[in-house]
């Protein structure tokens, strides 16, 4: 075989017979690929290996920080709830009416801290009266006292209850022996 390499390590094939280019070239191939499979095993073969593994180890992070968010929207939800949870306060509506100065009830019963709304008749004519609510019948604290109205008339009184259940007083202020239990449950 007359085989010449120059500097560029070009093969210069010059007067070779078919058959002995047909065996150089399956000899080229052979060694070409021997070259090829030595060369790459120790360097480039474990390096590729660590990147991957860097790569695998850096989405775990990138995984927690979305769990986080979505946590976050969940506790925003939470005091929406709670928002809507506390329960208005009960309402209750309810008529005393004062005739021949007398009050058609000697006792009012509504539910602790309700709104109230009473619909007071006085229909004693040319004679006025309240209805003032107070913790006890010594009059020391007041709950509420009632505008005093001459009748006949009718106006609406609306207040809260006191929050603790008891049994507390109510009273003509004109006329304290128009007078009565106000009961809290
Ligand atoms: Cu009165």
């Amino acid at each position: 075989m007359r085989i010449i390499l120059n500097n560029s390590s070009t093969l210069v094939l010059s007067m070779v017979p078919k058959l002995e280019l047909s065996l150089l070239i399956i000899a080229m191939t052979l060694a070409f690929s021997a070259g090829c499979t030595g060369t790459p095993g120790p360097g480039p073969a474990g390096t590729p290996t660590a990147v991957p593994t860097t790569a695998i180890a850096t989405p775990p992070p990138t995984t927690t920080p979305e769990s986080s968010p979505s946590a976050t929207p969940a506790g925003t939800a939470s005091p929406t709830i709670t928002t809507a949870t506390p329960t208005p306060p009960p309402e209750v509506s309810l008529t005393v009416t004062a005739r021949g100065f007398a009050f058609d009830t000697s006792t009012i019963t509504v539910p602790a801290g309700s709104r109230v709304t009473i619909t007071f008749e006085n229909k004693d004519q040319g004679a006025s009266h309240n209805i003032a609510f107070y913790t006890s019948n010594t009059l020391q604290n007041i709950i509420y006292i009632g505008k005093i109205i001459n009748g006949p008339a009718t106006t609406t009184y609306t207040f809260t209850a006191p929050a603790t259940a008891g049994t507390y007083y109510f009273r003509c202020d004109l006329h304290p022996v128009m007078n009565g239990q106000f009961i809290v449950v």
